[in-house]
């Protein structure tokens, strides 16, 4: 079984709901259990300005899961959950589920880039990760810690709720 972590970002159709049905699907993938998720964070779009702000969250799984499987998986999740890709890449979205880190490897091809490509400067990434993984070191060997420290909080706001697992 390998850690990954999946970054997860909504602002349409009530984007805490959105996060919760999100988690609770990636905790029946096949072959994969999920181990935690970080609490909610409403942050300032990044992008165009005129779209509401996002709810996002990490969540860690362990899976015997495939890069490219795991992948399918979590596009059929964003596509059952109404997302609709558009030819404006930085638009408003249901649902996003980005695979952040899958254990130590780093992959390129023509589907997938592991690490996130922009994770490592995206407050709404590195703060719920720091939440639910301080000690981490990415496979480029920086620490996630030294990343937080350098990274502008931009209004990132901690949530009352959490995810329920
Ligand atoms: N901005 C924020 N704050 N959170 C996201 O999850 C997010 N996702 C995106 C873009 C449009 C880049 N902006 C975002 O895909």
């Amino acid at each position: 079984m390998i850690q990954v972590y999946i970054g997860l970002g909504s602002n349409l159709g009530l984007p805490e709901k959105q996060i919760q049905a999100a988690c609770s699907r990636l905790a029946t993938l096949a072959d994969t259990v999920l181990i935690k998720c970080s609490s909610l964070y409403k942050s300032q779009p990044m992008g165009p300005q005129d779209q509401p702000d996002y709810v996002n969250a990490v969540a860690l799984i362990e899976t015997a899961l495939s890069p490219d499987t795991l992948l399918q998986q979590t596009q059929l999740i964003e596509s059952q959950q109404g997302r609709i890709r558009k030819a404006n890449r930085w638009g408003p979205r249901t649902l996003d589920l980005d695979l952040l880190l899958f254990g130590q490897q780093q992959i390129d091809n023509e589907h997938l880039r592991v690490p996130h490509a922009g994770m490592q400067q995206r407050e709404f990434v590195l703060y719920p990760l720091f939440e639910i993984a301080p000690d981490l070191i990415l496979p480029c060997g920086e620490k996630l810690a030294d990343l937080v420290m350098a990274c502008p909080i931009n209004g990132l706001q901690k949530m009352a709720h959490s995810v329920l697992i």
